[in-house]
């Protein structure tokens, strides 16, 4: 072969971390109904790694959030909208925003993907201190945390607490999964890593789609970091969460569980604390 030839079949190569400013960055955010909330996130995406690409994914939500999107891709050509029909939930929105991505940016321009929700609970501001991991620890996957020290959750009512805590300890167990939060819907994907594990069909589609990405990942052998994030309630909209998505994820999380250990997995000795 030719060192030409060789030159332009060439696979672009993602760069090995992400820029601090964002650069090779690419932030998808799922909305349903968050007109209240999608601009002021935006606007703190884009003040705090101004380098980044944005992606709107949204369901034809009712309230006009997709116009209102393409109003904010109208003027700052950071920012992109994928207007998914029909609404299939989370996982679903997730699963085909990340095959756009995939196939509208070659791995040089956006190496890294990261996930996180429009209704202010992810704060933008915690994005440095993810990709400074990923950055300086080698991570392929970052979660960021909110049961790590440094990690919290501001304004939840008890109940909600003791959901999260409890999904939290019940996924850790059942999966042998040694983070402490593998619920929470803030993370940062290396595109390889991200690539890998959606090359098989994902159908779960509420809270567990954040289990089973991380349990995906975790088991293909990446490395996984976790960053302590405050966790904020959201202040307007209305949680998307229901006893369907609370139950759709307990029966899943189990028959993964069970399938896992029926393949007889050594149990790992990771420290749960940081993931190593
Ligand atoms: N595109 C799309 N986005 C969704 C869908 N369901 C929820 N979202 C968005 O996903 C993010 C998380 O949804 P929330 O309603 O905040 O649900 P949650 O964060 O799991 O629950 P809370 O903790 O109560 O806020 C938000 O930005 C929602 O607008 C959906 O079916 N399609
Ligand atoms: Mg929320």
């Amino acid at each position: 072969m030719s060192a030409q030839r060789s030159q332009e079949t060439r696979v672009p190569s993602a760069p090995a971390a992400p820029a601090a400013d964002g650069r090779g960055v690419l932030v998808v955010v799922p909305t349903y109904d968050e007109r209240e909330n999608l601009p002021g996130i935006v606007a703190r995406v884009l003040d705090t790694v101004p380098a980044v690409r944005l992606l709107v994914v949204d369901d034809g939500s009712p309230d006009g959030t997709g116009e209102l999107a393409d109003g904010l891709a109208a003027r700052d050509d950071r920012v992109t909208v994928l207007h998914h029909r029909p609404k299939r939930g989370l996982g679903a929105a997730y699963v085909d925003a990340f095959a756009h991505v995939m196939a509208t940016h070659p791995a040089d321009d956006v190496g890294w993907i990261v996930q996180m929700d429009a209704d202010g609970s992810h704060a933008p501001e915690d994005l440095p201190a993810m990709l400074a991991a990923a950055r300086d620890d080698g991570a392929d996957l970052v979660l960021g945390s909110r049961y790590v020290p440094g990690g919290r959750v501001v304004n939840w009512p008890w109940y909600r607490n003791a959901l999260s805590r409890s999904a939290n300890v019940y996924s850790r167990r059942a999966l042998r999964l040694p983070v402490r939060d593998v619920t929470g819907g803030f993370r940062l994907f290396r595109r390889e890593a991200l690539e890998a594990v959606t090359a098989s069909p994902v159908s779960s589609q509420g809270y567990c789609f954040q289990v089973d990405l991380a349990f995906r990942v975790q088991r293909a052998g990446y490395a996984v970091r976790e960053v302590p994030i405050v966790f904020t309630e959201r202040c307007a909209g209305a949680s998307k969460m229901s006893g369907a998505v609370v139950r759709e994820a307990l029966w899943r999380v189990t028959v993964w569980g069970v399938r896992d250990r029926l393949t007889r997995r050594p149990r790992t000795h990771d420290d749960p604390a940081t993931g190593r």
